[in-house]
């Protein structure tokens, strides 16, 4: 009798739109993490999360078990799959890569949220989302699902402040970051871990990106910011990978 393997994990995830995995830095966080771990899947394309199991996008289906949460899906994974990217990080790292994550998840991806779907700066590019909506309904689907993200925002609090302070505070999430980034390929060295997914998942929204903010313009500014978001993209996403970003048009020799 032959073992044959576990058919592969189904990804239920929004739609790609631009140059990167993923709009959404939850998406995108956990389809990097699939691809560092070399673990096969399959994309299902998921335009509306309210039938999710937990009413949030991404989630896995693993056989008959659904499972959501990126950091619960990683759990599961690496007791279901024996993969641990993280395996050889000390005790320091470990904590450095928490203190990261919970930066840029529970507080960081908020002023994401808001610079793409609030700041009419990022919703002029961020409405190409409802772009594969049937026109006679997008105006009304676009407009309910920016309502619901201004629900968000207000309920978790950031929208209370005025756009300079919400901008402060997301600069500040990376003038803390950054400083602890090594020079790379990645984040911790030379190998990648679990916070590559993470990092690479929040930069490549504004980076690599059309989406523009006070925040992009500073990462921008930041060559070790894009030099990191493009090499991530070119090495775990080589489908996607585009010239250069240039901010300017290159001069022509007089
Ligand atoms: N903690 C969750 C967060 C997932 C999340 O916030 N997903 C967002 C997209 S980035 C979402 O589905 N939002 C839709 C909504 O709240 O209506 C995870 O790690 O998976």
């Amino acid at each position: 009798m032959t073992n044959s393997p576990p058919p592969p994990l189904k990804l239920f995830q929004f739609p790609r739109m631009f140059a990167i995995p993923n709009l959404s830095p939850f998406c995108c966080k956990l389809e990097t993490w699939l691809r560092i771990a070399q673990l096969p899947y399959e994309v299902v394309d998921t335009p509306d999360p309210r039938k999710a199991p937990k009413g949030k996008l991404p989630f896995i289906e693993d056989g008959s078990v659904r499972i959501a949460d990126t950091s619960i899906i990683v759990d599961y994974l690496a007791k279901t799959r024996g993969v641990d990217l993280d395996r050889n990080l000390a005790p320091s790292q470990r904590a450095i890569a928490l203190l990261v994550q919970r930066t840029l998840e529970e507080h960081y991806a908020f002023v994401t949220l808001y610079t793409h779907f609030i700041r009419a700066d990022g919703w002029r590019h961020t409405r190409a989302t409802f772009d594969t909506v049937p026109t006679i309904v997008r105006p009304l689907v676009s407009s309910m699902v920016r309502g619901r993200m201004r629900k968000i925002l207000w309920t978790q609090g950031l929208l209370r402040h005025s756009d300079e302070d919400i901008i402060v505070a997301g600069l500040r999430d990376w003038r803390a970051v950054l400083p602890v980034m090594g020079e790379g390929p990645f984040f911790f060295g030379d190998e990648p871990t679990g916070i590559d997914a993470i990092v690479f998942a929040a930069l490549a929204t504004a980076v690599l990106t059309p989406i523009e903010s006070p925040i992009r313009d500073f990462l921008r500014s930041q060559p070790k910011c894009v030099a990191y978001a493009e090499r991530m993209r070119d090495r775990y996403f080589p489908e996607l990978a585009v010239a250069p970003m240039r901010e300017k048009a290159p001069q022509r020799a007089a």
